[in-house]
């Protein structure tokens, strides 16, 4: 059984998640509003450690300032109460009809210059509330035709504007990094910064490609047909984790946003596996906020929603219990090496060895019979999988 979730687990969610209403393109809301307030004391009852939120969930759109801050000082009475934390704020440059071609790469000038506004001014709360990290998700930066813009523009403007924020965070001296969400579709027909690699490839165009990074989303990058855990993988490996939204998704359709775990489970296993168990010496590779991103299935009243929030937190606690008994499984270990993975490990070419040395080296190449080496020995990655899912099904203790 795993153990309850507590603090040290960084446990985040959503206010938008939790609170969503279940308003969905084909019908009305299914259940009620839930404010800031309520929301932060029952998450602290269940365990999690903190709360995100977009600007427009904790303050509706075009509030009074004298109502935005109302908002904002319960939200800290709140937390001061708890010891609950906001490690992470995000903007919403989506809801708003203004919005309809996008806030950053929208083609109408204005509203780029009302979005970054915006933008700016939820900055400074990140900055007020210690959040450290400030997510992006350009959910309307994008289109459905080919025609309509320029995608290399478009991609100029973003640009543009992620180098405005960054400038701005290190003029003010905010201890705030970036995080672009990528996502390949929904609501625009196309996505700009669609994937994972997308997004790295852009981050590293801009003027302090150190301030961004990402905050994959596991449904995202599944949306596409992608391997999420391969992708965390090479955000790692690259510096660029700098945050998560962990939550479920089966198979590329409409992005559904279930409960983490309730759609690819053994890429959850293996992505908890590599969160927990893929740093050095066998420790946590990614040490930020677990953050669930996930909508509550329309069907559930709020009963149904705080038991949603906990089978988030209880599958991430079970799949980390299953992958630490994984890892210290001796046929496991023997089956990784067994396949070779100890020689994966070293470099091709020796240390100080060069290319013009590899190129002499007529046993790399002129007498490597490769008829002669092949000896037909498989790998014996499938049995390494069988071990994992076995270990997953709890088949071996
Ligand atoms: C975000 C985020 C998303 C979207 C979505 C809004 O900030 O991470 O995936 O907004 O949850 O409904
Ligand atoms: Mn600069
Ligand atoms: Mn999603
Ligand atoms: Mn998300």
């Amino acid at each position: 059984m795993a153990p309850a979730p507590t603090r040290e687990d960084h446990f985040t969610f959503g206010l938008w998640t939790i609170g969503w209403n279940a308003q969905d393109p084909f019908g009305s809301a299914t259940r009620g509003p839930l404010g800031a307030v309520d929301a932060i004391h029952k998450l602290s009852e269940l365990g999690a450690y903190g709360m995100t939120f977009h600007d427009d969930d904790l303050f509706p759109f075009g509030s009074s300032d004298a109502d935005r801050q109302a908002a904002i000082d319960a939200l800290k009475k709140a937390c001061d109460e708890t010891g609950m934390v906001i490690p992470m704020i995000t903007t919403n440059t989506f809801s708003h009809p203004v919005f309809k071609d996008g806030g950053v790469t929208s083609n109408d000038r204005a509203v780029r210059r009302f979005t970054i506004r915006k933008i700016l001014r939820n900055i400074d709360l990140a900055a007020e509330l210690g959040a450290k990290t400030f997510v992006m998700w350009g959910g309307r930066e994008g289109a459905e035709y080919d025609f309509s813009k320029d995608i290399r523009v478009a991609l100029e403007r973003y640009r543009e504007a992620a180098n405005l924020f960054g400038d701005y965070v290190l003029e003010k001296g905010y201890d705030l990094k970036f995080a672009i969400e990528p996502k390949p579709n929904e609501p625009r027909g196309d996505i700009l910064l669609p994937t994972v690699g997308h997004a790295m490839a852009f981050i590293e165009t801009l003027d302090h490609p150190e301030l961004v990074g990402l905050n994959p989303e596991v449904g995202h990058e599944q949306m596409a047909g992608l391997n999420f855990t391969a992708g965390i993988a090479q955000a790692l490996y690259q510096g660029k984790l700098f945050h998560i939204d962990l939550n479920g998704q089966r198979g590329i359709k409409y992005d559904q946003d279930m409960v983490f775990g309730h759609g690819d489970l053994i890429n959850a296993f293996s992505l908890v596996d590599l969160l927990e168990n893929g740093g050095p010496a066998g420790g946590p590779s990614y040490t930020g906020p677990r953050h669930f991103d996930y909508k509550p299935s329309r069907t559930e009243d709020i009963d149904g929603v705080w038991e949603s929030a906990k089978a988030n937190m209880r599958m991430y606690l079970l799949l980390k219990e299953r992958a630490q008994a994984f890892r210290a499984d001796p046929e496991v270990q023997e089956a990784l090496l067994a396949a070779k993975n100890d020689q994966l490990a070293q470099t091709t070419l020796a240390e100080g060895e060069t290319t013009a040395d590899l190129l002499a080296d007529a046993s790399a190449y002129e007498d490597f019979d490769a008829d002669a080496y092949y000896d037909g020995e498989g790998f014996g990655f499938v049995r390494i999988q069988q071990l994992a899912v076995e270990h997953l099904m709890g088949a071996r203790g």
